[in-house]
């Protein structure tokens, strides 16, 4: 059985962490198998990427046996091979990342989530930065994405703590933009991916970019960005759609071009 179970249907492509009887933790198989399905998803048929996990957890982060292991991977390659390459992939993919949070996501777990385009959680869903309770600091991209997402001292608390935030709570800070009742996640969730394949795929692949340089520029510097992309969602033909659309008062068809 893979550890990452992979399917586009509908132009969406569907990525489940797959090791249930560990919550999902990631070994160097699994982290290596979800970067290549990530880049697989590079492909034109896919306009939305939806992540989640198999059985009760989204993920429990590192899998703490393997970096026990004297013949594990080290603590010299995990991050560099396995954390950085994937949170990169997600934050790079020029299509909308949905991160469906359908149980605990801890360590590793959690920020990969959290660096998704949008993320959802079922009602019994938490979120753990766990890294403290083993003397580790926070990694893949969290130190960046948290602080970001729900302000400095929040995020110096949760990673210094080790608190587990419940879904309801991370939706009102800021870390999430939905929470759904356990019964009706999969469907809800799966309504949102379904949306965005059938939006402008290229439009928001530059909206991505755009939100992803705002980070790190001034606002005179991200004026220019958006300009430059701006041009380029307008060269688009879904561009050109949805305004001929509009002006024939019916429903946008957009095909991600
Ligand atoms: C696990 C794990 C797990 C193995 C649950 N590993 N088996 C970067 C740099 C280099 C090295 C280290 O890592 C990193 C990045 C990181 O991600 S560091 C953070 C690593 N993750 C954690 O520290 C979380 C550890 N897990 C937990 O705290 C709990 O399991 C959580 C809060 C996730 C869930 O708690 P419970 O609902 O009480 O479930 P449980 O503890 O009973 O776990 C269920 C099973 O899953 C259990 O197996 P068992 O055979 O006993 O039923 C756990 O051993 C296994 N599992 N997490 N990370």
């Amino acid at each position: 059985m893979s550890s990452v179970l992979f399917e586009i249907k509908d132009a969406i492509a569907f990525l489940t962490l797959s090791r249930p009887e560990k919550f999902n933790a990631f070994n160097r198989e699994m982290a290596l198998l979800l970067q290549e399905k990530l880049d697989a998803c590079s492909s034109d048929e896919v306009r939305c990427v939806y992540i989640t996990g198999a059985g009760k957890a989204f993920c429990a982060g590192q899998d703490l046996a393997e970096v026990a292991d004297p013949n594990g991977p080290g603590m010299n390659v995990i991050l560099g091979e396995h954390y950085n390459p994937i949170v990169s992939r997600i934050r790079k993919l020029e299509k909308p990342v949905v991160a469906a949070v359908n149980g605990v996501a801890a360590g590793a777990g959690a920020n990969i989530a959290l660096c998704c385009d949008i993320v959802v959680a079922a009602q019994s869903a938490s979120f753990i930065q766990a890294f403290s309770k083993i003397g580790l600091i926070p990694d893949s991209g969290g130190t960046h994405t948290l602080p970001r997402l729900i302000g400095w001292q929040k995020a110096s608390s949760l990673m210094m703590l080790g608190d587990k935030v419940p879904a309801t709570e991370a939706e009102r800070l800021g870390m999430l933009y939905q929470v759904f009742p356990d019964e009706s996640f999969a469907e809800e969730s799966r309504k949102i991916a379904y949306t965005l394949a059938a939006l402008p795929t290229k439009g928001l692949a530059f909206t991505k970019q755009a939100l992803n340089l705002s980070f790190c520029n001034t606002f005179e510097a991200q004026l220019q960005n958006e300009d430059m992309l701006q041009q380029k969602a307008a060269a688009t033909a879904d561009f050109k759609e949805g305004v001929t659309a509009f002006l024939q008062k019916r429903q946008p068809v957009f095909k991600g071009k």
